[in-house]
């Protein structure tokens, strides 16, 4: 078909996106009855990072007509309790996610929740701890059980710049997401990586010591050295999006490789007599935190 050419989806704003494509931007609309290319996703709604068919119209018009398929999407459910899937980023290879060392607080429970949702969508995921000049002692405590689960961590400081270094190696020739709650200081760490972005970031609420959500849209970004990466809007919570007891107990490994171990071959670690897993947790082989974790994630499974 004549005016057909393929490009990536940089940024949506409402029902304007930015496709890059050919060496520029195009401002496209999105066709109604989308084509997917290899069957219609789960969340078939279009997210950066989508590799697109633009059909290019007279007077510089241009359409969105087709998706092509999605190497992988990070879903979650939708806020606000609706029962539906949402995209959070497309064709990505890694997830960076990214906390803050005291402020905003680090919830190890969304820690978890990112990382099974990453386990799920076959998306690597490494944890980027910022601000780490404000001081590390408390967040120890619990985030040197991940090291023990190959699960890489990345020390730094966007204010101070340590720890640059190593992150800007880490992208190089990927594209790389960035997630994390709001104020997490994602949108600095890209500022620190590639100066020239010139993002917006914003100081953290006084009250609630929460970032407000300044990053307000994904943006796929492509940096100076080579790579891309997508800055996104902080992460209040994340639900995932029809999980298993199976595909639960495959994303806490530590979990999985006791669980053969197990009275029951269908033991789901909660309460059952000879469990392996609990008498784990018991002997502090677990960390109880991620127990935690795995029980909160089960018995929102198991309450549908
Ligand atoms: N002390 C310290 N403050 C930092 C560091 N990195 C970022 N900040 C501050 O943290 C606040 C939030 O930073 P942002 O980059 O806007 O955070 P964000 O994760 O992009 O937040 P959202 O866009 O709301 O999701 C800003 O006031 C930054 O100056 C750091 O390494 N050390
Ligand atoms: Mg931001
Ligand atoms: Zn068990």
């Amino acid at each position: 078909m004549k005016g057909l050419i393929e490009g990536r989806i940089v940024a949506m704003h409402g029902g304007l996106i930015r496709v890059a494509a050919e060496g520029g931007i195009l401002l496209c609309s999105a066709r109604r009855n989308l084509k997917w290319e290899e069957g219609k996703p789960e969340a078939a709604s279009l997210v950066v990072g989508d590799l697109v068919r633009v059909q290019m119209l007279q007077e510089g018009e241009s359409v969105i007509t087709g998706v092509l398929r999605r190497r992988n999407a990070l879903l979650r459910q939708a806020p606000g309790g609706r029962r539906k899937a949402q995209v959070l980023a497309a064709n990505v290879d890694l997830a960076l996610l990214v906390f803050a060392a005291r402020k905003p607080a680090p919830r190890q429970g969304l820690l978890d929740r990112f990382l099974v949702g990453c386990s799920v969508a076959e998306i690597e995921a490494v944890i980027v701890l910022n601000k780490i000049d404000q001081g590390t002692e408390e967040v120890e405590r619990w985030l040197g059980i991940y090291d023990t689960l190959e699960i890489p961590i990345f020390p730094v400081s966007a204010r101070t710049r340590r720890g640059i270094g190593a992150l800007k190696r880490l992208l190089k020739e990927k594209t790389t997401l960035f997630c994390g709650p709001s104020g997490a200081g994602k949108s600095s760490l890209l500022n620190a990586i590639a100066p020239g972005l010139k993002l917006r970031t914003g100081a953290l609420s006084e009250s609630t010591e929460k970032g407000r959500h300044t990053t307000s849209r994904a943006e796929l970004l492509s940096l100076p050295d080579g790579g891309f990466v997508i800055d996104t809007p902080g992460v209040r919570e994340f639900g995932l999006w029809q999980l298993d007891p199976v595909r639960l107990q495959m994303a806490f490994p530590e979990i999985d490789e006791r669980a053969m171990g197990c009275r029951f071959p269908n033991c789901s670690h909660s309460h059952e007599p000879g469990c392996s897993v609990q008498e784990a947790v018991e002997a502090g082989e677990i960390h109880p935190g991620r127990y935690r974790s795995y029980l909160k994630l089960l018995e929102e499974i198991l309450e549908g």
